[in-house]
């Protein structure tokens, strides 16, 4: 072959993104199928959250009992994890675990990042390319790209003048990072900048935290687990195993502590103490789903976690900046921590509001905000977040009948059906998509496991009719994008800024990206679909 002469693009039945928890399993389902399956990752080796995110202090805020995979005893078996809350150093070990048990990386290429696919109408295939520059043909073209992974990390103005050394948090680099005695920024404080802030606060020479949003954080209680903790969970697979596929959000906790309003003062006071005792996410997800729609309820559960914060931090003026007051408890993400607001009694740490001063840039020795002041640094982390849901799929070209552009599409409205299809895009299935119940409010393994599986029933049903391409109809797509708005308007969440509305991107339309019906319902609703024949779909 001479060098002006274009390879034929390989060819597969089907063409995975990502090698998270969801294209992981993507790729068993799919390969147990029998089909030729090629799963393609920009990293080089498995994890997607867990192999990017390595930041100090990165952790699990999922009971390592729940955030795991259900299709097989063998691995459940074979697997011990180490404490509750485990650390992404031994949740990135699970997967590759997972990967090599099963033989999964032999369909992987790594170090692939894909910049564009389209979609060919008459063949009825994808067209998936490559950075490199490569071109792979598949009939299924499904994204398992990550609902948080296309990092915000060009946010300031003069970056890039910076003397010292910049890191977004999900671009920590696998080599240690002495940070002993240095001068350290942290510019954000939701789930991630807490988890940094607490780990790093007593290495760290000076620590300077750039907060705009206080969060009500609760703490984390994570113990070792024992061998008798683990059997006993072993022996319970089955029973969490459908348990968490049909609570509100996909852990073994529910809402069923009865209503609010028929407990006294002091019986919901005791259940808050109780829950928070807890020192998981059942404070929030498996308490009182009230919280959630009646601001005044959502208020007195809000006063209680605002005194607990008060109760542990020294300086009232720092606590009146660490407490939330403008917005409710739970509407948006609530992060565990450890130790995190004692970290603000330390001499060695200083709070910056950022509402009051914002940021006005970077320069070369650290940032300056709008008082004039220059906060001298040597290292700067951004733990500002990421495009969530949509940035994955937007930072690619995805070309869909006639040419149109999901970027484009999504610049001006962000719609899904069930999360799962888009119309004009068949044969596209997407997992962590806007409009299924999501990082926000699921425990990510329980749905992405149900979205991979939910996937994984169409192709083979396809095949077995002997069908090759499946597309919602505008009609289902909108009904959904119309049933999910209905929920989400109902509640607190809507009305509160933060990542699950979009409004951390400048100009990206405002929805819910979450479904917020609860996961046993949402389910329930991709088994309907599915046991009607895919009703409100076509196949052909
Ligand atoms: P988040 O939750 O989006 O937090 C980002 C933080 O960065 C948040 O405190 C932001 O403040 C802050 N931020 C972002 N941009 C700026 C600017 N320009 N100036 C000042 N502060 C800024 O991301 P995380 O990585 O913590 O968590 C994402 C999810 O990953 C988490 O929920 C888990 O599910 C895992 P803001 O709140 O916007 O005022």
């Amino acid at each position: 072959m001479t060098a002006s002469i274009q390879a034929a693009p390989s060819r597969f039945d089907a063409v995975i993104i990502g090698a998270g928890v969801a294209g992981l399993y993507q790729l068993y389902r799919l390969r147990e199928q029998g089909l030729e399956v090629k799963l393609l990752e920009a990293g080089d080796n498995v994890g997607g959250t867990w192999y990017w995110n390595r930041y100090p202090g990165a952790r699990v805020d999922s009971q390592s009992h729940v955030y795991q995979y259900w299709f097989s005893k063998e691995l459940n078996e074979a697997w011990n994890w180490s404490e509750r809350f485990p650390a992404q150093p031994e949740t990135e070990r699970y997967l590759n675990f997972v990967a090599d048990r099963c033989d999964l990386r032999k369909d992987i290429r790594f170090d692939t990042r894909v910049t564009a696919a389209s979609y060919d109408e008459a063949a009825r295939l994808w067209s998936i390319t490559t950075e490199g520059g490569d071109t792979l043909q598949a009939r299924f073209f499904i994204t398992c790209a990550g609902m948080l992974s296309a990092p915000l990390s060009s946010s300031f103005a003069g970056q890039e003048r910076f003397k010292g050394r910049l890191f977004h948090t999900a671009r920590w680099p696998k080599e240690p990072i002495d940070l002993a005695g240095q001068r350290v920024g942290v510019i954000g404080t939701g789930a991630t900048g807490i988890q940094v802030i607490q780990t790093i606060a007593s290495q760290v020479g000076r620590l300077t935290v750039f907060q705009r949003t206080p969060q009500y954080a609760i703490p984390m209680r994570n113990p070792k687990l024992s061998d008798a903790d683990r059997a006993g969970f072993k022996q319970r697979f089955d029973e969490l195993r459908q348990r968490v596929h049909g609570t509100f959000a996909g852990f073994d906790y529910d809402f069923d502590r009865g209503a609010w309003a028929e407990l006294s003062p002091e019986a919901r006071r005791a259940a808050l103490e109780e829950l928070w005792q807890d020192g998981s996410l059942s404070f929030w997800v498996g308490s009182f789903a009230e919280m959630f729609f009646d601001p005044q309820i959502n208020e007195e559960i809000s006063v209680f976690v605002r005194d607990k914060i008060r109760a542990r931090i020294e300086d009232p003026a720092v606590a009146a900046k660490l407490i939330p007051t403008s917005y409710g408890f739970g509407t948006h993400r609530v992060p565990l921590e450890t130790h995190y607001f004692e970290a603000y009694n330390r001499d060695n740490v200083e709070l910056v509001d950022v509402r009051q001063t914002p940021i006005e840039c970077i320069t070369e020795g650290g940032v300056l905000t709008a008082d004039g002041k220059l906060h001298e640094l040597d290292i700067l982390i951004l733990a500002t977040g990421f495009d969530a849901g949509t940035g994955a799929l937007t930072r690619i070209d995805i070309r869909g009948r006639g040419g149109r552009s999901l970027k484009e599409e999504w610049r001006l409205d962000i719609r899904t059906t069930m999360g799962l299809q888009i119309h004009g895009y068949p044969n596209l299935f997407t997992t962590a998509a806007p409009l299924a119940p999501s990082a926000a409010l699921c425990n990510m393994t329980t749905c992405l496991q149900q979205q991979v599986d939910w996937i994984a029933g169409c192709i083979a049903q396809l095949r077995a009719r002997g069908l090759s391409e499946m597309e919602p109809t505008l009609e289902i797509q909108d009904r959904w994008v119309e049933s999910h708005d209905a929920l989400a308007n109902a509640t607190l969440v809507t009305k509160t800024d933060s990542w699950y509305m979009g409004s951390n991107v400048n100009g990206k339309p405002r929805r819910l990206l979450s479904y917020i019906g609860g996961v046993g319902a949402y389910r329930q609703q991709c088994d309907e679909v599915a046991a009607k024949g895919y009703e409100g779909f076509v196949l052909r």
